[in-house]
């Protein structure tokens, strides 16, 4: 997966995951009594809300006005607030949109007695199924609700017009934020997709020679747009966005803009200062940037352990002058600068052999695209393990191992990941499986001897160690390759 692609599919999976079913009421509603005021003694709540005239577009942002009021003479503790369809169509609000009211993960907040509290809240609706929403925005204290309110939203049926979503990608070689000639982008891979169940829309379209890309007669609704595939390094930012398409066109005629990548004057290297610690100690990374360029690079911070993975990663890392809420490191053209950060080595590093940390380097949080990244890798010693293989060929690409799909008889060396060393060397059996019984604890990758390689020549990094996950048998997915033995024979003799 590229690291856009990473990218997207953690906006979506954040986005997705914090979706809660919710409700809605009509425009300029009136509070309804509460339905059952018991779970709150002397406390007396209840919920209104209001919604603009709209219509808002399926997959729109709504924006929903809430007030919280306490009319009771006691405060009332562990409040939260949500909402959910009563009908039509399901409109649904982030659990984050609820700030301190969010009933997950709770505990909720409290309502002072006589306090008013107002808030708004974005909600949507994802899918159209007949009819626009009429939500329920609703007040409980554990399991108990205390008050309710039905709003109508008022949502456009996107089979009420058709609209077209076209425009054009460049590469601004020359910077004036301009399309110029040559700068067309062919080739960039254009996906326009809209979320929920049977009816969504899933589009896929390529630019021109002209960099162009066009999908006509779309319903009108709000449209998630991402790009794959941009030749040459170029980055687009935002390479994900939402693009409304209501039926006035507004759509027809989007400019994307390209930037080369980062990558293309600043690289990084990562090196812990030591090959080996113990459990507890303050570790140091050796950061080196370097500037190719002829201008001088300036705020460069570190994005790191982005996958947020509990595992052999350094604990409590100060990033320093690369951190986030620091000025960030200048580098002078033409130059390399050396940064420290340093981190703590957990008891899990331990049990993996090994402490790793991973950093991409860049001026902007936001744009992960094209940034320089970089990893260190230092062992913590423990008792010797056994690693288990299983190497095999997904043949019919299903992105699942095929009792046909194992690879027999493949040698391959076993190389400490730190120093390169070739620790053992083993051989696949029938199965397709190895077994490297015994080695000191620690990193390791495979050198392969035979045809096949890792997809996109990546090898990873498996540890032999006490670990949960290092006691498994790793599936190695193999694709075919050069053979290493016959090139290096052919160079040798
Ligand atoms: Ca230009
Ligand atoms: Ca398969």
């Amino acid at each position: 997966m590229t690291t856009s692609k990473r990218a997207v599919a953690r906006r979506l999976l954040a986005f997705v995951a914090a979706l809660a079913v919710t409700a809605a009421s009509s425009a300029a509603a009136r509070a309804q009594e509460p339905a059952d005021a018991a779970a709150a003694a002397g406390a007396r709540l209840a919920i209104s809300a209001t919604v603009g005239a709209g219509p808002f577009l399926v997959g729109a942002l709504i924006p929903v006005e809430v007030t919280i009021t306490n009319t009771g003479d006691a405060a009332a503790a562990n409040v939260m607030a949500d909402a959910h369809s009563s009908s039509g169509s399901s409109f649904g609000v982030q659990a984050h949109e609820w700030g301190d009211l969010a009933s997950y993960p709770g505990p909720g907040a409290t309502v002072a007695a006589g306090q008013e509290r107002v808030l708004t809240v974005h909600g949507e609706v994802q899918q159209w199924s007949g009819a626009a929403p009429v939500a329920t925005f609703y007040l409980r204290q554990g399991d108990a609700w205390v008050a309710s309110f039905r709003l109508p939203i008022p949502v456009r049926d996107p089979d009420s017009g058709r609209d077209v979503l076209a425009g054009l990608v460049y590469g601004d070689r020359d910077g004036d934020g301009t399309p110029d000639a040559g700068e067309a982008l062919a080739g960039v891979h254009v996906n326009a997709y809209t979320l929920g169940g049977p009816g969504r829309v899933d589009l896929h379209a390529t630019t021109d020679a002209e960099g162009r890309f066009r999908f006509a007669d779309l319903t009108v609704q709000v449209y998630s747009l991402y790009l794959t595939d941009e030749p040459d390094g170029w980055v687009v930012e935002p390479s994900w966005s939402r693009v409304v398409v209501d039926g006035s066109g507004s759509a027809a005629n989007l400019v994307l803009r390209g930037e080369r990548p980062l990558t293309d004057v600043l690289s990084a290297t990562m090196r812990f200062t030591r090959d080996a610690y113990r459990v507890g100690d303050r570790a140091e990374i050796a950061v080196t940037l370097t500037n190719r360029g002829t201008t001088d690079l300036t705020g460069i911070k570190a994005g790191c352990d982005r996958s947020g993975g509990e595992g052999p990663e350094l604990r409590d890392v100060a990033l320093g002058e690369l951190g986030w809420n620091a000025s960030g490191v200048t580098v002078p053209a033409g130059t390399s600068v050396v940064v420290a950060i340093s981190g703590s080595v957990s008891d899990e590093a331990a049990e993996h052999g090994a402490v790793a940390y991973g950093c991409d380097f860049g001026p902007r949080e936001d744009v992960i695209d094209g940034r320089p990244v970089a990893s260190a890798l230092a062992k913590v010693p423990g008792p010797p393990a056994t690693l288990r293989l299983l190497l095999f060929h997904d043949r019919d690409q299903d992105r699942t191992m095929d009792a046909d799909e194992v690879l027999p008889g493949l040698a391959m060396d076993l190389r400490d990941a730190v120093t390169g060393q070739v620790v053992a060397n083993g051989r696949t059996d029938a199965q397709g499986r190895v077994s490297f019984e015994n080695v000191p604890s620690g990193p390791y990758r495979l050198r392969l001897r035979g045809a096949w390689d890792y997809p996109g020549g990546q090898s990873w990094v498996m540890y032999a160690g006490t670990c949960r996950n290092c006691q498994f048998e790793s599936w190695v997915a193999l694709v075919p390759g050069p053979d290493a033995t016959r090139t290096r024979r052919v160079g040798g003799w």
